[in-house]
């Protein structure tokens, strides 16, 4: 390819980071917060309890001020269901209300713009013990919690992301302790999809009510999208490819924005008994949400070859590992790739690809609501040398660059993690942040934060609004 003509980042490009509730927070049963399915999870082992995490629920204003340091013009995080809901539905727990008031206004203060994510895998227990997103009324517990939540913050958060990765939730739920089953279930594969349908109807009602209570305000999804590849050019290969694309990525977003199942997957579903119910109103409802960007969160791309339906294929994966399906597609290790310390791929280049790929199918503005890399961080005289994490984040951007001057009309980059928090499943020794925080799996220490080398290097990028990298 020749040299390109690279354009520079929009002037008011956001630049931020991301954090989820229920990873950070801590105080996760207290001033009246009821628990969420990750607080009545069984732990995996050897990772950190989630009562504590990085104390971001006594530390926000210090963890704030520090992502002002590093110029933040956006911090996406989430808000804790059953903070502001602790049974659900029902009561509203005004201390949860007023807690989310001050992190905001924490935010605006230091001309940060809240990214609020409605729901970051923490479904209320409460509701688990409803039937979870089974039961049909789940798609209106839902649009009652956004309700509450545009209501309160509507005139402060110019920006809502729905439902972080639903994707993975259907995917792979169990693994990250979301998306109850209930027990006895028959067809597992049926009743997956018909939870995945209703939070795809929940998500549509409340894109258009928040349009209907603030009408200043943004929403849009934000999926885990993994650009898949075809393991070789057989052709073969390539229909593989199509199938985890489909199943993976586009469904999600083929959804949210045009209000339509993609029709491999709806075929995918129809070959194994597992399409959904519509209720009456789902299919307006689903067409009408209209989100105003897409959202989402990129670690690396997935590699498939053809399967065979006689194929016997290991089903144990996490967000980045590529499963099989007899029959569609099986996981392949791309061989042109390099790992990450957890063995995620690292793939920059198809950050790009994966950028065009979005927005040439959705022509919808694009934020990255997630992308960094976990790694072992160690803490040596008050510094932490993270300069892989740097290297990381670098030729991510770089490619991010390169794909704004591909034409895609890009809004942000929020990589994670703000701040060192516990992993989905794999405890907080796998760490994200560009602020160390001193505590450990084992033992909860001063939580004191310092602040890594690539604080130091994130804060002159985004000096240089993406310049000096
Ligand atoms: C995404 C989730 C995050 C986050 C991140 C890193 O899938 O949205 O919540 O944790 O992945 O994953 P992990 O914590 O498994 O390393």
């Amino acid at each position: 390819m020749r040299d390109q003509n690279l354009k520079q980042f929009p002037a008011h490009f956001l630049w931020g980071a991301s954090t989820s509730a229920y990873q950070v927070e801590g105080a996760n049963l207290s001033d009246g917060k009821g628990p969420s399915c990750q607080d009545v999870k069984e732990l995996p082992e050897g990772t950190a309890p989630l009562d504590i995490c990085a104390d971001h629920y006594h530390r926000y204003e210090e963890d704030i001020k520090l992502m002002a340091e590093m110029g933040f013009k956006v911090y996406r995080f989430s808000i804790a269901w059953t903070r502001i809901l602790p049974e659900g539905t029902g009561k509203v727990n005004q201390k949860g209300i007023d807690h989310y008031h001050k992190v905001i206004d924490t935010c605006l203060k230091y001309g940060i713009e809240p990214l609020v994510t409605m729901f970051h895998f923490d479904m209320p227990d409460a509701l688990d013990q409803r039937g979870s997103w089974s039961n049909p009324d789940s798609v209106e517990w839902f649009v009652e919690f956004a309700r509450v939540l545009f209501e309160n913050y509507g005139d402060k958060v110019k920006y809502w992301l729905t439902i972080n990765e639903q994707n993975m939730l259907t995917l792979v739920g169990p693994l990250i302790g979301t998306l109850r089953i209930p027990e006895g279930t028959d067809n597992v594969l049926k009743e997956t999809y018909q939870q995945n349908h209703h939070m795809l109807v929940a998500q549509a009602k409340a894109m258009a009510l928040c349009h209907e209570i603030c009408p200043q305000s943004k929403i849009g999804p934000a999926p885990n999208i993994s650009l898949v590849y075809p393991a070789s050019c057989k052709p073969e290969d390539v229909l593989a490819a199509q199938e985890y694309n489909a199943i993976r990525n586009w469904l999600y977003l083929d959804m949210a924005v045009f209000g339509r199942y993609n029709n491999l997957v709806w075929r995918y579903l129809e070959e194994n008994d597992a399409t959904p119910t519509f209720a009456p109103g789902d299919e307006e409802a689903l067409k009408n949400a209209h989100p105003d960007f897409i959202g989402f969160n990129y670690y690396s791309t997935a590699t498939v070859q053809h399967s065979d339906i006689t194929d016997e294929l290991d089903p144990g994966a996490d967000q980045q590992t590529a499963r099989g399906e007899a029959g569609y597609y099986r996981g392949y290790q791309n061989p042109n790739l390099t790992k990450t310390e957890f063995g995620w791929e690292i793939d920059p280049l198809g950050f790009r690809a994966n950028m065009r790929e979005i927005y040439s199918r959705y022509h919808l503005p694009l934020i990255v609501t997630e992308n960094g890399l976990g790694a072992y961080d160690k803490l040596e005289d008050g510094k932490i040398h993270d300069n892989y994490r740097i290297a990381y984040l670098r030729a991510h951007i770089e490619q991010l660059k390169l794909a704004i001057s591909d034409g895609v009309d890009m809004m942000g980059y929020c990589p994670w993690s703000a701040i060192d928090l516990v992993s989905t499943h794999e405890g907080i020794r796998k760490r994200y942040g560009f602020i160390y925080v001193d505590t450990t799996d084992e033992e909860v220490g001063t939580l004191n934060r310092y602040k890594k080398d690539s604080f130091y290097w994130y804060k002159k990028v985004i000096a240089t609004n993406g310049e000096d990298l």
